[in-house]
């Protein structure tokens, strides 16, 4: 892992852009669960289940419960020294990741490509949006337009925030080097972002305890947890 490691931080010392992508195993060593692990969420419940609008159309109640126990479990997370490491660099951090641990580290510029688990919004899209402080909020109408207020997350089948995605792709074309830590890279577009700074010259770099389909992308891969070799790439122990 050493000369991958030191491969890796030269290609970032002599980068002048330097982007991360992230997914849910950057979050994995705070104790938040991946998706498509072995022990992952969508090994124990069908994503058509809880996870598209059709599921929420049909069941409310059990979609915004089930988001409800993903709150309760993320709200006593903490950042882990890879979400430090990314916000002491004052890079641009692109990641589908839900949880607002980049921001609880002191990242200033995080692009959420997937939403974020602290807010509501009306699913029927009127505008209506409250932010999620302390109490989990169970379901309820849309105080607006009477529609029902959820999670304020992409849902498969559902578009990306149109800014973040344009500000997203902005920052992956215009990158030296992408830095790509725990994702499976298989949900598009999102995971489109690799190839896409790959074709305009970016350095890719793969941190992952396994392989994924971005390692054929890898210029570096590093085979380790986030929370070891993250820091290590900006040159902290
Ligand atoms: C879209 C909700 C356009 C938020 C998620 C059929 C019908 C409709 C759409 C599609 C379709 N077929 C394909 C699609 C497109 C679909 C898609 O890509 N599906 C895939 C699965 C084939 N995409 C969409 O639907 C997107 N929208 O396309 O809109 C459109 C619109 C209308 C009609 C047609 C098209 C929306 C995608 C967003 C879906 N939302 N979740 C939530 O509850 O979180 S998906 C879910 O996957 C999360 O958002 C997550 O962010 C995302 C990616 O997963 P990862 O973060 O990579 O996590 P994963 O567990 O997979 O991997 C973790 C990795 O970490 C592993 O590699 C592991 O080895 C590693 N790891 C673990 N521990 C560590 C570690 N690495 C380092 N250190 C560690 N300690
Ligand atoms: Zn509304």
């Amino acid at each position: 892992m050493d000369e991958a490691v030191a491969r890796a931080r030269r290609l970032i010392e002599t980068a002048d852009v330097v982007v991360s992508f992230s997914g849910a195993g950057l979050s994995a060593e705070s104790g938040i669960d991946t998706f498509r692990d072995p022990d992952g969420i969508w090994n124990t419940i069908d994503p058509a289940t809880v996870a598209t609008p059709e599921a929420f159309e049909r069941d409310p109640q059990f979609v915004t419960d089930w988001y409800a126990q993903r709150r309760r479990t993320m709200r006593t997370a903490r950042p882990n020294a890879a979400h430090r490491a990314l916000a002491d660099a004052g890079i641009v951090n692109i990641t589908q990741n839900i949880d607002g641990l980049l921001e609880a580290a002191g990242a200033t510029d995080v692009i959420h490509l997937h939403g974020t688990m602290w807010a509501d919004r009306c699913h029927a899209e009127c505008g209506h949006r409250e932010q999620i402080e302390s109490r989990i909020p169970s379901l309820r109408a849309c105080p607006h337009c009477g529609s029902w207020m959820r999670p304020d997350v992409v849902l498969f089948g559902e578009l990306l925030p149109e800014r973040a995605w344009q500000r997203a792709a902005l920052a992956a074309l215009a990158s030296d080097v992408m830095i790509v830590i725990g994702t499976s890279a298989e949900v598009y577009p999102a995971a489109g972002l690799i190839d896409a700074a790959r074709q305009s010259g970016a350095s890719i770099v793969v941190v992952n305890v396994a392989g994924t389909v971005a390692s054929r992308l890898a210029n570096v891969e590093i085979r380790g947890a986030a929370g070891d070799v993250v820091p290590r790439l900006f040159g902290n122990p």
